[in-house]
C-alpha cells in the first residue's frame, strides 16, 4: 500500500521531492482499505455461503427465484425531441413535467396554490415507504426501488408525491439492509426529477424513537433537502404542539414544503366519544394553520377514519380553511379504506393516500387501482391510466415475492374490523401479531388486541403512534405476560416493575398528552423519578457536529457528513453500519435474492456497482474441507477470472 500511495502522489511523480519527503507526507501511511469493491463483494457473498444471511430473516421463507419484469419507459421520438436531445436541451427519456417542476420554481407557497387550486383528486404514492413498512417489515431495498423509479417517473408524474423516505427506512436501511439512506435518496432523485418527495418526520423525533436536541433536527432536514426531499409530513406521537412546531420549523427552514399532520384517533362520529371530538381536531388544525403549514395532514395511522366520520372531519376544516390543501393518511386494517378515501376526496380533501395495488390492503393504505377506477368519468377523475397502474403492480407483485422471509402474509390472512376496538396503528399491527406467532402461543395475539386496549384507557386514552404507541404495546404485553387486568395493575403500581418505555412515558420524554397524565397511575408509577415539565428536546444540550465528526473520522477516516448525521441519530448502529461497508462494499448493489440468501452454486450473475462499471460473478464452488484456522475457502469466477475467499466457518 505504501508503495501505491507513493505512486499516487504528484510531487513524487514529478520528481519534486528530497530527503524530508516522507516526513511531510505522513498520509503515505494512511493505508485505505486495500481491497477494491470486487474482492469486498465476494467477501459478502462469501460470508453469506458459508456462514448464512447476514442480515435477520423473520421467517424460514425463501426469497423467491424471480427477475421481476421491469416495464419499460416509453420514449418521445417525435422529430421534435429528436432535435431537442441533438442540441443538448434534454433527453428523449426525459419524464413528463410534474407538480415538483411548480415546486422548483416558485416554492412551496405556490405549490400548494396549485395543488388546491386542482379539481380532481390527487394521490399520493405510499409504495416506496408507509406500504412496505406495513407490510414486509420496512425491509424493500434500494435496488428494487431504483429499478422501478424510471417507470414511476413517466407514467405518474401526475402524482401529488411519492413518500419514499423517512419513518422506519432510515433507521431498518443502515441496519438490516445494510445501506446508505442517504445514498438511497439522492439516487431516487436522480431517477425521479419531477415528482416531489415526501418524508415522515416524527416531529422532534426526526427518524428515531427518542426525543434529540433541537440543532438535530435542524441539520437533519437541511440534508434531507440537500439529498432531495421535498414534502415534509411532519407528526408528533402525541399530538403535542411544541414538538409538532419544532419539526414544522426545521423543514420550513430547510426549505421543504411543511405538511404538518394531525394524528387522528377515535370516531367523531360517535357522539360517545368525547375525548377526541371534532372540536379537538379543529382546534388543532386551527393552530397549524396559524403555524403556517402549507398543507393539512389528517394521519389516520391505525385507520379508523370510517366514511361517515370522513365526512364530518374534512367537512368541518374545509369550511373553516378554504383555502388549504388537505391531505389523508390512512391505513386499511379493516378494509374500509377506499370507501373512506372516497369520502375524504368527496368532502373537499385534496390529496389521499394509496399504494400500488399488489402493496395494498390490510395494514397498508388503500388501493391505488381501486381509487382510480372508482373515479373515472367523475368531476374528481385523477387522471391516472388504469393500464399503468396495473403494470406497475405487476412489478411489484413479482418484487414481494423477493421478501417471501419477511411476509406479513405469512400470518396476517385478512384485514380485520376489530382495529376499531383496539386502535393499533397500521405497522404496529403487523409487528404485534407477528411476534405473537414467533412465541407460538395461541390466543396471544388476540389476548394482546384486548389488552392494547385496557392498556390505552389506563395511560388515559392516547394518541398512539410511533413512538407513544410503543408505550401502549408494552404495557399491553407486560399485562399479557404478568396476567394482570387494568385493576389490578392500577392497584399494584407501586410495586410493579413497568416497561422502560412506560416509565419514560409517565416521565414526560416524549410530551404531554392531551388532556394530562393519568392519576393515580403517574405518582405510583413515578414516586419521587424526576417529571420533564414541556417539552422534551428543549433542555438537551447541542449536539457538537464537529467533535462527532473528528470522533468518527479516527476509525472511519473517510465518513461524510451524511455518516455523521446518521451517527447523530443511531450511534452505534451506524458505527456498525460503516465497519460493514468497509468490509463488505456495496452490497445494497446486489439483487435481493442474493442479497439475502446467497446464490447458487453455478450461478451466474452481473452487480452494477456504478453507472457504465459491471462486474460479472459466478459462484464456482465451496471447498469441503476447513483450512487449519478454521476457513472455508469459496471459488468464484469474476469477469472470467478465477479468485478465491477464506471465510471462517462459525458453525
Ligand atoms: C412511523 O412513524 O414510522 C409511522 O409510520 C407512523 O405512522
Ligand atoms: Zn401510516
Amino acid at each position: 500500500p505504501f508503495l501505491l500511495n507513493v505512486l499516487e502522489n504528484q510531487k513524487f511523480l514529478h520528481g519534486v521531492l528530497d530527503t524530508y519527503f516522507i516526513d511531510e507526507h505522513p498520509q503515505l501511511f494512511k493505508f485505505r482499505h486495500s481491497q477494491n469493491r470486487a474482492q469486498k463483494l465476494l467477501n459478502y457473498i462469501g460470508e453469506v455461503l458459508v456462514n448464512g444471511p447476514q442480515t435477520p430473516l423473520a421467517t424460514k421463507l425463501k426469497p423467491a427465484e424471480v427477475t421481476p419484469h421491469i416495464p419499460s419507459v416509453p420514449l418521445d421520438l417525435s422529430p421534435e425531441a429528436l432535435l431537442r436531445e441533438e442540441r443538448g436541451e434534454g433527453k428523449v427519456t426525459e419524464p413528463p413535467k410534474g407538480l415538483r417542476d411548480v415546486l422548483k420554481a416558485e416554492g412551496p407557497e405556490a405549490f400548494a396554490k396549485e395543488v388546491r387550486s386542482r379539481k380532481n383528486l390527487l394521490l399520493m404514492d405510499t409504495t416506496f415507504r408507509d406500504a412496505h413498512q406495513s407490510l414486509l417489515a420496512t425491509r424493500v431495498r434500494t435496488h428494487d426501488l431504483l429499478n422501478i423509479s424510471p417507470y414511476v417517473a413517466h407514467k405518474f408524474n401526475n402524482l401529488y408525491s411519492l413518500e419514499n423516505w423517512g419513518g422506519a427506512t432510515f433507521d431498518v436501511s443502515l441496519r438490516f439492509l445494510h445501506e446508505c439512506p442517504w445514498e438511497r435518496l439522492e439516487d431516487m432523485r436522480k431517477a425521479i426529477p419531477n415528482i416531489p418527495f415526501q418524508m415522515l418526520l416524527r416531529g422532534a423525533n426526526a427518524v428515531g424513537y427518542t426525543s434529540y436536541p433541537d440543532n438535530v433536527v435542524y441539520k437533519f432536514c437541511d440534508l434531507a433537502v440537500q439529498c432531495g426531499m421535498d414534502i415534509f409530513r411532519v407528526f408528533d406521537s402525541l399530538n403535542y404542539m411544541p414538538n409538532l412546531i419544532l419539526g414544522m420549523e426545521a423543514a420550513g427552514k430547510a426549505g421543504g414544503v411543511v405538511e404538518a399532520a394531525i394524528s387522528y384517533t377515535g370516531d367523531v362520529s360517535d357522539p360517545t366519544k368525547t375525548k377526541y371530538d371534532l372540536k379537538y381536531y379543529t382546534n388543532l388544525a386551527d393552530e397549524l394553520v396559524k403555524a403556517g403549514t402549507h398543507v393539512l395532514c389528517i394521519k389516520d395511522m391505525a385507520g379508523l377514519l370510517k366514511p361517515a366520520a370522513a365526512k364530518l372531519l374534512i367537512t368541518a376544516i374545509r369550511d373553516k380553511h378554504p383555502d388549504i390543501p388537505i391531505h389523508i393518511h390512512t391505513h386499511d386494517t379493516s378494509g374500509a379504506g377506499v370507501a373512506s378515501m372516497l369520502a375524504c376526496a368527496d368532502a373537499g380533501a385534496d390529496v389521499v393516500d394509496v399504494a400500488v395495488d399488489s402493496m395494498s390492503g390490510m395494514t397498508s393504505q388503500p388501493s391505488m387501482g381501486a381509487v382510480v377506477a372508482s373515479l373515472q368519468g367523475t368531476k374528481l377523475d385523477t387522471g391516472i391510466d388504469l393500464k399503468d397502474v396495473s403494470e406497475y403492480s405487476a412489478y411489484w407483485e413479482q418484487t414481494r415475492t423477493l421478501y417471501a422471509p419477511f411476509e406479513c402474509t405469512t400470518t396476517m390472512k385478512s384485514g380485520n374490523a376489530d382495529v376499531y376496538l383496539n386502535e393499533i396503528p397500521g405497522g404496529q399491527y403487523t409487528n404485534l401479531q407477528f411476534q405473537a406467532y414467533s412465541l407460538g402461543l395461541g390466543d396471544f395475539f388476540e389476548d394482546v388486541k384486548k389488552a392494547y386496549r385496557e392498556a390505552n384507557l389506563l395511560l388515559g386514552d392516547i394518541i398512539k403512534v410511533t413512538p407513544s404507541s410503543k408505550v401502549v404495546g408494552d404495557l399491553a404485553q407486560f399485562m399479557v405476560q404478568n396476567k394482570l387486568n387494568a385493576d389490578q395493575v392500577l392497584e399494584k403500581a407501586e410495586e410493579l416493575s413497568f416497561p422502560k418505555s412506560v416509565v419514560e412515558y409517565l416521565q414526560g420524554h416524549i410530551g404531554i398528552p392531551h388532556g394530562g397524565f393519568p392519576e393515580p397511575l403517574r405518582s405510583r408509577v413515578l414516586k419521587d423519578m424526576p417529571r420533564i415539565e414541556g417539552r422534551p428536546g428543549e433542555n438537551l444540550k447541542a449536539l457538537d457536529f464537529d467533535k462527532l465528526k473528528a470522533d468518527l473520522k479516527e476509525s472511519h477516516p473517510n465518513v461524510s457528513d451524511r455518516d455523521v448525521m446518521s451517527a447523530a441519530l443511531y450511534p452505534q448502529v451506524t458505527d456498525d453500519f460503516l465497519n460493514f461497508r468497509d468490509q463488505y462494499g456495496p452490497v445494497d448493489k446486489l439483487d435481493t435474492r442474493v442479497f439475502l440468501t446467497g446464490p447458487k452454486v453455478g450461478e451466474e450473475f452481473e452487480v452494477t456497482i456504478e453507472k457504465g462499471k459491471t462486474l460479472s460473478f459466478k459462484t464456482l464452488a465451496m471447498a469441503e474441507d476447513l483450512t487449519p484456522n478454521g476457513e472455508r475457502e469459496v471459488f468464484f469466477e469474476l469477469n472470467g477470472q478465477l479468485r478465491s475467499v477464506f471465510i471462517r466457518d462459525k458453525e
